[in-house]
C-alpha cells in the first residue's frame, strides 16, 4: 500500500472514532467551551436524559413482546386524557433517572398534576427538569412513531405552594430543550442555546453519538401539518390558511398524531405545523411549558419562528403549569404566512365592529 493511501486509510479512522466519541455529554461541554459547574451540571443534565431516553427506547422497541407495555392504565390524567400504560412508565423512568442525581430538585410533567421534588436533590439540585414523557401517545399502540420532549429551566423560587409558580416565565428563560424521537432509529435532539444539533442512538455502543450539528430550518417549505378534521371549529382565519395552501401548489399534508415526528420533518424539510384553538377548546391542545416551548425554543435556535398566533411564543407566560396555547411553529416565511390570515381576520373584525358602531 502506497504512504498515501495509509495516511488517508488513518485519517478515515481518526474522523470516525473522533464521530463515535462525540457523545452527547461531551458535546455539551464543547458547545460551552467550559468545563465550569455550569457547564458540567448541563452536561450531567443531558446525559441524564439520554439515559431516560435509552430505557424508554428499550422498552418500546419490545413494547409487542412485554407485558403491561401497550394499552391504557384505566385512570385520567390532570388534563382529563387517558392514560397508557407506557405515558405512566416513561413518566417513572424520568424520575428515578433523576434520583440521587444532585442535579434537579423538581420535576414537572403531563402526567403529574403537580411538580414531583425530590427533597435529597434540593440543597445543591438548582434545576427543574418540565417533560412530556411520552408524546403522541395515541400511536404507541399501533407502533408508529412516538416522542419525549424536555425542557431545563433554572430553579428561581421556593415554590412554597409547590404549584410551580417560579416557572410562570416565558420560554427564553429556558437553560436547554429537546426532544428524543423514537423512530425506525431513537434520535435525540437538543439546543442548550447554541444552535440545535441532533444524536442518534447506536444500539451497539448504547451511546447518543452526534449525527448532525448546526441544523437549519429552511426558510420555506412544502409541508403543512395541522389536524384537519377540526377544519369546522377553527376560526376563519386558520381556514383561510388552509384554503390558500389547497389552492396553491407546492404544498403537501403530512399529519402523523405526534407532534416530535411532525416536527422533526419541519426542522429537517421546511414548513409549518399549527395547533390552533377550536371552539371546544380555544386554547387548542399543546402544552406551553412542556411541549410547545421547548420546541419553540429549539425551532428558533434553528432559524426558525413560532407563535401563538397572537405573539411569539416565547413571549407567552403561563399562568398554571398545564396552560395550553395555540401554536404555530416552523420555518420562518411559512409561519408569518398563517399570521398574516390571523391579523388580516382581525382586522376586518375591527371594521365591521366600526361599522357597527
Ligand atoms: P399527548 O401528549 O397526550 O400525546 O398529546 C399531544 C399530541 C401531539 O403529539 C399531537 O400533535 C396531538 O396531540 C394530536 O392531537 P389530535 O389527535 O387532536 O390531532
Ligand atoms: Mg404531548
Amino acid at each position: 500500500m502506497a504512504d498515501s493511501d495509509t495516511a488517508s486509510l488513518e485519517l478515515s479512522y481518526d474522523y470516525a472514532l473522533d464521530r463515535d466519541c462525540t457523545t452527547l455529554s461531551r458535546h455539551v461541554l464543547q458547545q460551552l467551551q467550559s468545563f465550569g459547574p455550569d457547564a458540567q451540571d448541563l452536561s450531567a443534565l443531558m446525559s441524564r436524559i439520554a439515559l431516560a431516553a435509552k430505557l424508554i427506547s428499550r422498552r418500546l422497541s419490545r413494547a409487542g413482546l412485554v407485558e403491561g407495555a401497550l394499552g391504557f392504565t384505566g385512570d385520567i390524567n390532570v388534563q382529563g386524557e387517558a392514560v397508557k400504560k407506557m405515558d405512566l412508565f416513561a413518566n417513572e423512568v424520568f424520575i428515578a433517572v433523576f434520583k440521587q442525581s444532585g442535579l434537579v430538585c423538581r420535576l414537572a410533567s403531563e402526567e403529574m398534576e403537580k411538580p414531583y421534588y425530590i427533597p435529597e436533590n434540593c440543597p445543591i439540585g438548582r434545576y427543574t427538569l418540565l417533560y412530556d414523557p411520552i408524546d403522541g401517545s395515541s400511536n404507541v399502540d399501533i407502533n408508529l412513531n412516538v416522542g419525549s420532549i424536555f425542557s431545563i429551566r433554572q430553579q428561581s423560587g421556593d415554590d412554597p405552594d409547590q404549584t410551580g409558580a417560579d416557572l410562570f416565565q416565558p420560554g427564553h428563560r429556558q437553560l436547554a430543550a429537546g426532544y428524543v424521537l423514537y423512530g425506525p432509529s431513537t434520535m435525540l435532539v437538543y439546543s442548550i442555546g447554541t444552535g440545535v444539533h441532533a444524536f442518534t442512538l447506536d444500539p451497539s455502543l448504547g451511546e447518543f453519538i452526534l449525527s448532525a450539528e448546526n441544523i437549519q430550518i429552511p426558510k420555506h417549505g412544502p409541508v403543512y401539518s395541522v389536524n384537519e378534521g377540526n377544519f369546522w371549529q377553527w376560526d376563519e382565519a386558520i381556514r383561510d390558511f388552509t384554503r390558500y395552501v389547497h389552492r396553491h401548489e407546492g404544498y403537501t399534508a403530512r399529519y402523523s398524531g405526534a407532534l416530535v415526528g411532525d416536527i422533526h420533518r419541519i426542522l429537517l424539510q421546511g414548513g409549518v405545523f399549527l395547533y390552533p384553538g377550536t371552539l371546544k377548546d380555544p386554547e387548542g391542545k399543546l402544552r406551553l411549558l412542556y411541549e410547545s416551548a421547548p420546541l419553540a425554543f429549539l425551532i428558533e435556535q434553528a432559524g426558525g419562528s413560532a407563535s401563538t398566533g397572537l405573539q411569539p411564543l416565547l413571549d407567552a407566560i403561563p399562568t398554571h403549569l398545564h396552560q395550553r396555547t395555540p401554536l404555530i411553529i416552523g420555518s420562518k416565511e411559512d409561519v408569518a404566512l398563517v399570521e398574516s390570515f390571523i391579523q388580516e381576520q382581525s382586522l376586518n373584525e375591527r371594521d365591521r365592529v366600526m361599522l357597527n358602531s
